[in-house]
């Protein structure tokens, strides 16, 4: 019991720094270091980024959770950061926001070069608003 209780504070320990690691990497499947609009999509995914703003979790993001996912919304205008209205996400124009039509946008969003990939220096902006201080957790704190 004992060996077990200090194997598991190992893992908590071990854990911590892995929190902090950059997560774009991961999403790279190919390892071309390059991010495709599908790996972008499908790591944006993982990260829960949407989920965590879907608040009835019917899978849609309607325009209200949307609005409150965007809480600091004018800062983010001021800094022209912010990615669109509702209706340029809302690509099929039917009110809701499936997580597809989200990841897109976003992924266009970052893709500040418009190359179709995106690249490192753009994967650091990602980076950034996942951080513990980016503008993903800075939302859910509130
Ligand atoms: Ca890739
Ligand atoms: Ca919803
Ligand atoms: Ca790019």
């Amino acid at each position: 019991m004992k060996t077990l209780k200090l194997t598991m504070a190992a893992l908590a320990v071990t854990a911590a720094p892995a929190m902090a690691q950059m997560m774009t990497p991961a999403w790279d499947g190919d390892g071309d270091t390059l991010l495709s609009q599908d790996e972008f999509n499908v790591g944006f995914s993982q990260a829960g980024i949407f989920g965590g703003y879907d608040r009835d979790a019917d899978g849609m993001l309607n325009e209200q959770e949307y609005a409150d996912s965007f809480v600091e919304i004018e800062n983010y205008r001021d800094e022209g950061y912010l990615p669109g209205d509702f209706a340029d996400f809302d690509a099929d124009a039917d009110g809701m926001l499936s997580e597809d039509e989200y990841n897109t946008s976003w992924f266009s969003e970052y893709d500040v070069d418009g190359s179709g990939v995106l690249e490192e220096e753009e994967r650091m902006v990602i980076e950034n608003d996942l951080s513990q201080e980016g503008f993903f957790n800075r939302e859910r704190d509130i």
